[in-house]
């Protein structure tokens, strides 16, 4: 069923060891990582833009977009600060349906964010229903914080990867480093293979 994540095993399937990356540690808490102050957008001025590599574009409102198809990924995240947190419930848009509307054959992804945070991507990444656009966590509309009114959810790598206050989604031919990427964070950043700086294998 589409609205189960890939991330959701089962209750004892499989062990929360098993599920903690190396060198990471478990935590309860949901701690707050961002690079400059919170912006506070009210939903009314807020959309979201997916840019192809040619400049065609498609555009959502917050209306147009809360009216998309919803699933409820249950997914571990992992911070490559070292904290991981099991089974977060979120609620948003795939990626997918959102990707779809726009034409592309770029084999890269810039997230961009209201705060002027960027995060590169391959596109394949976003695609295949692990990636979405979410706006609610643990049944509450998503804190400022933690990037309300939406962010992205991209729990198969690390959190940076996971653009708070996100307006947007640019297609490109070419990698183009993002913020902590340029500023000496991996390029794919795995948490299972440990890619946290660049240079990591
Ligand atoms: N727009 C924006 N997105 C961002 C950041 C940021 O500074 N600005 N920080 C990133 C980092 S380094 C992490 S670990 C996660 C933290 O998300 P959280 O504050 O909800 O834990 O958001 C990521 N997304
Ligand atoms: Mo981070």
């Amino acid at each position: 069923m589409a609205s189960l994540s890939p991330g959701f095993h089962g209750r004892g399937s499989r062990s929360l060891v098993d599920r903690l990356p190396p060198g990471q540690y478990p935590t309860e808490s949901f701690p707050v990582l961002s690079a400059g102050p919170t912006p506070h957008l009210p939903t009314e001025r807020w959309s979201f833009t997916v840019t192809g590599e040619t400049g065609a574009s498609r555009s959502w409102t917050w209306e147009e977009m809360t009216a998309l198809p919803q699933e409820q990924p249950v997914v571990d995240i992992h911070c490559v600060t070292r904290w991981s947190k099991f089974d977060t419930r979120w609620q948003g848009v795939s990626l997918d349906v959102l990707t779809d509307e726009v034409p592309t054959s770029a084999d890269f992804v810039v997230a961009e964010s209201f705060d002027g945070y960027t995060t590169n991507l391959p596109r394949a990444d976003i695609t295949g229903g692990r990636a979405w656009l979410v706006h609610s966590f643990d049944g509450y509309p998503l804190a400022p914080d933690h990037g309300g009114p939406a962010r992205l959810l991209i729990p198969h790598l690390y959190f940076w990867k996971s653009a708070k206050w996100v307006k947007g989604l640019r297609f490109t031919t070419d990698n183009e480093p993002g913020f902590w990427e340029r500023g000496g964070y991996h390029d794919y950043g795995d948490p299972w293979r440990e890619q946290r700086y660049r240079g990591d294998l």
